[in-house]
């Protein structure tokens, strides 16, 4: 039954790939345990973005229940449309495109999708985006790329979030880096902090040239 689904999701996300590569639009998909930081993240990507015509970004975002990250982000300027998942555990490409027909997606150049937090259940969900961004905080513990494997094996990029707090938890980066590096040896890592705006500049850059690479 789960293969099948599988293969019904993979139509439908090659759907979505064609829709973005049509509308010449990234497409961003955010994954992370729960509270790694992605909707924080996003609330200061999205202060750059929008002052930016060039830029500007639209988000689809999925939690079990609760509007309140959707709202997060509309606050910090940018459209958003939440979809709640009741007991399912990650977006899948049918949902991503019905979130999609909610949004004006003509004037943004970015559509970021927000999975639900999870580290297991969103891996194999293709969703036709074009960037896997895993959020790791300082947080976690440097083990977490190890034992959630599959997850950090399709990253295209590997955030490591909450840099500000790396001292008050003992955070081991060398070893953490080292995990990450094992697990997923093509990913391209930054370390942010969307308490202090460090590595803000340098993630903007990274979504700026994807966005030239369309
Ligand atoms: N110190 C610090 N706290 C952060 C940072 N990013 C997020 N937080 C805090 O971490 C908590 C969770 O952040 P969220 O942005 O809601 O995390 P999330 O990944 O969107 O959470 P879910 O959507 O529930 O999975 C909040 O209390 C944030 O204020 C950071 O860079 N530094
Ligand atoms: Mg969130």
């Amino acid at each position: 039954v789960f293969e099948s689904l599988l293969v019904d999701n993979d139509r439908l996300a090659e759907r979505n790939r064609g829709f973005f590569r049509a509308k010449r639009l990234l497409a961003v998909n955010l994954v992370s345990s729960p509270g790694a930081g992605k909707t924080a993240l996003l609330e200061k990507t999205l202060e750059r973005l929008q002052a930016d015509p060039d830029h500007r970004a639209a988000v689809i975002v999925g939690d079990l229940e609760t509007a309140q990250d959707a709202a997060r982000i509309r606050k910090a300027g940018a459209p958003a449309v939440q979809i709640t998942t009741g007991a399912v555990c990650h977006l899948d490409a049918e949902m991503v495109a019905g979130g999609m027909e909610q949004l004006d997606l003509d004037t943004v150049k970015i559509l970021f999708i927000e999975n639900v937090g999870n580290l297991v259940c969103p891996t194999a969900f293709d969703l036709g985006e074009d960037l896997r961004v895993v959020l790791l905080s300082t947080t976690e513990g440097e083990d977490k790329p190890l034992k959630y494997a599959p997850m950090f094996r399709t990253a295209d990029l590997v955030l490591l979030s909450k840099s500000d707090l790396a001292s008050a938890v003992d955070f081991d980066r060398e070893t953490a880096l080292a995990h990450i590096r094992q697990c997923a040896p093509k990913a391209d890592i930054l370390e942010t902090s969307a308490k202090t705006g460090q590595g803000l500049e340098e993630w903007i850059s990274y979504l700026k040239n994807r966005v030239q690479d369309i």
